[in-house]
């Protein structure tokens, strides 16, 4: 497995979790989905639409690639976003998909399978989401059942592993690997 290795040749940590890639249709609803909550007045940290994601799996500072670890996703299956919504403990307002068994099976695989190799991660129940905006605050709380998604939908034939790193512009989410039907595909450190 690849290492992080610093020039000494020392092994330092990555933060990693384990996502969905939104396809570039999916992206483009989001995007303009938080333009339509930023017209409405909601304020907060939106995220760069290149890095919203659908978190399968939090695994936090690791020293290892785990790509080779992740389930391939098997028969491949479709996503739909279909509501907005808010975690208010965590602060984030997120978009939602409709309910999926697929989906709720993938990440079940890939917490089973990190379970097996001996990799931590956060063990709360899956909730799947899509963040768009950290710290919202909203004109009015009716707004989240005004809303909603354009019906966009993606397939998910993939796993992803996604590598966290804090920027002078904020949080950025880079994949560092995926399990495809064929197998481990790197991609850029
Ligand atoms: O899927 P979202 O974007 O809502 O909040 C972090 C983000 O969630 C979450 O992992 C995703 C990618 O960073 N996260 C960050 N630190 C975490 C932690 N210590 C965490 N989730 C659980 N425990």
């Amino acid at each position: 497995m690849a290492k992080d290795e610093d020039r000494d040749g020392s092994v330092t940590a990555m933060r990693l979790f384990v996502g969905l890639q939104p396809s570039q249709a999916v992206r483009e609803a989001l995007a303009s989905l938080q333009e339509r909550l930023r017209a409405a007045g909601v304020e907060g940290r939106y995220l760069d639409p290149a890095n919203l994601h659908l978190t399968l799996a939090f695994i936090g500072e690791w020293p290892e690639d785990v790509t080779a670890c992740l389930p391939p996703v098997g028969e491949p299956f479709a996503l739909t976003l279909s509501h907005i919504g808010v975690f208010q403990r965590a602060k984030v307002l997120w978009a939602g998909v409709e309910p999926c068994p697929a989906l709720d099976a993938l990440a079940a695989r890939v917490r089973q399978n990190l379970q097996a190799a001996g990799i931590p991660f956060d063990p709360q129940p899956f909730n799947p989401h899509i963040t768009l905006i950290r710290k919202p605050v909203l004109p009015d709380a009716a707004l989240l059942g005004t809303i909603r998604p354009q019906p966009a939908a993606m397939t998910v034939g993939e796993t992803c592993l996604y590598r966290s790193e804090r920027t002078e512009n904020g949080m950025a989410y880079t994949v560092i690997g995926k399990m495809t039907t064929e197998g481990v595909q790197k991609c850029g450190h």
